[in-house]
């Protein structure tokens, strides 16, 4: 079939899909300009309806930690999907998932599949209020998790007062039970904690925020989470949909040896398709229905295809060197950019860990969204739309995180410097 033009495309997507899209970062509102609209993809490159090809650096926002249409996974899809593409009925891919996480993942003793990451991590917040029969909630600025209603939250007009919608739709009601407060500040949270004592039944959060572009925990401020929540008896909750199994078997987790009370999942464990997971101490676990009061549910949860997907992927990541490999094109990735821009005198601050990174045009050091704020938005949209001119398709959003995959080659990252290179002499 003749497909019509990227541009074409998206003129008829948008008369009848809000925006042309089907999720809003795809649109590409944050570099201006429109999206162009994808053919296939394969390994590290990507090619669109107008037949131009790039090298991905966003892989599906995570998923395609292999690189893109893996044999491995598609043939273990497609033998699945001869035996049935969905049952509702407990299958044996539920419970090699489930094994699957529980011995990679240390702190989860129980898992439930769900089928994004917004249905896990608003389902791990419902539990922790379920288990600790208290209502507050909280999360840090910059820090994403879905679009439930709870977590679509600002921080309030005051750091320590209640939420403000951060959405149309999400009642004040719902947001005046989230506090949000600023990432690595230690002071913020105790004093959240003492204005707040006895109330507050989880603090959620991206060990390693990567929705607002990547952003790393200052020295001991995850072990002082974890202290402080188990002092005052709430569920602390790390949300690793982006880092869980794509920097290690066990996540951010595993890297900072810290057990957190519930995991949200996604992402990787689907191998591309629908798919998200919350666990952890099966003692809150079991007040999950059909065993205990808080009620959880979804007709596709563990469905087999992206189950099957999900431990293929898996069996790959397990092969000896796998995750040193990821770490290693990123190390080779990062050098080659830091060279360039040093070499121009461009201020900048990349933050890498294994195979996710980003690059922030700022001179400030990188620890919350308000120093996120602070980079060079201009040059941003800039050298995103020279990259993709050049054939490298970088994230649309100076709030996003890039992420590599055991597809990228040595040469892809060559091709990717030169690119660079070219795009910044051009300033
Ligand atoms: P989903 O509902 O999109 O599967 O997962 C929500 C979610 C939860 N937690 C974290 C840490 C996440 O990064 C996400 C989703 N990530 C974004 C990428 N920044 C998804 C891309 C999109 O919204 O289209």
């Amino acid at each position: 079939m003749r497909y019509p033009t990227s541009a074409k495309l998206f003129e008829i997507a948008k008369t009848i899909i809000p925006g042309g899209v089907n999720s809003p970062v795809r649109a590409f509102r944050n570099v201006g300009g429109d999206p162009f609209f994808v053919r296939r993809a394969k390994g590290s490159r990507i090619e669109d309806i107008d037949g131009k090809s790039y090298i991905d650096y966003i892989g599906t926002w995570g998923p395609a930690i292999l690189g893109h249409a893996p044999m491995s996974v598609i043939n273990a899809v497609h033998e699945a999907a001869k035996n049935g593409l969905s049952f509702g009925i407990p299958n044996v891919l539920e419970v090699e998932m489930a094994q699957m996480i529980t011995s990679w993942v240390p702190s989860v003793e129980k898992v439930r599949m769900t089928n994004s990451g917004t249905e896990a991590t608003m389902s791990a917040i419902r539990l922790a209020r379920g288990y600790t029969k208290r209502d507050k909630i909280i999360k840090f600025d910059g820090c994403y998790h879905g679009h439930s209603d709870s977590l679509l939250v600002a921080a309030g007009s005051g750091a320590l007062t209640h939420g403000e919608p951060d959405s149309a739709g999400v009642p004040a009601a719902f947001a005046a039970e989230t506090i949000v407060l600023p990432f690595n500040d230690p002071a913020a949270v105790e004093a959240a904690f003492l204005q707040w004592e006895g109330q507050i039944a989880a603090l959620i959060l991206e060990p390693y925020p990567a929705n607002a572009g990547l952003i790393l925990p200052q020295p001991g401020f995850l072990s002082f989470l974890r202290e402080i929540t188990e002092r005052n008896g709430t569920v602390l909750i790390f949300d690793e949909v982006m880092t869980g199994f794509r920097l290690g078997k066990a996540g951010v987790q595993g890297l900072e040896h810290i057990m957190p009370d519930l995991s949200c999942f996604g992402k990787v464990i689907g191998g591309g398709l629908p798919v998200g997971a919350f666990g952890g101490k099966a003692a809150i676990m079991d007040y999950l229905a059909p065993l205990g009061p808080v009620y959880q549910a979804g007709t596709l949860s563990g469905n087999p295809l992206a189950m099957v997907a999900g431990i293929t992927q898996l069996h790959e990541l397990e092969k000896a060197g796998a995750y040193e490999k990821l770490d290693e094109i990123g190390a080779y990735l990062q050098g080659g950019v830091e060279i360039i821009l040093t070499q121009k005198g461009i201020p900048h601050r990349m933050n890498r860990v294994g195979s996710m990174f980003c690059l922030f045009f700022t001179d400030q050091e990188i620890i919350n969204l308000d120093s996120v704020k602070t980079q060079d938005m201009a040059l941003f949209r800039k050298l995103f739309w020279s990259m993709l001119d050049k054939g490298v398709y970088i994230a649309p959003s100076p709030y996003e995180t890039g992420f590599l995959s055991l597809a990228h080659t040595r040469e892809d990252i060559d091709y990717t410097l030169d690119a660079l290179e070219k795009a910044v002499n051009e300033l």
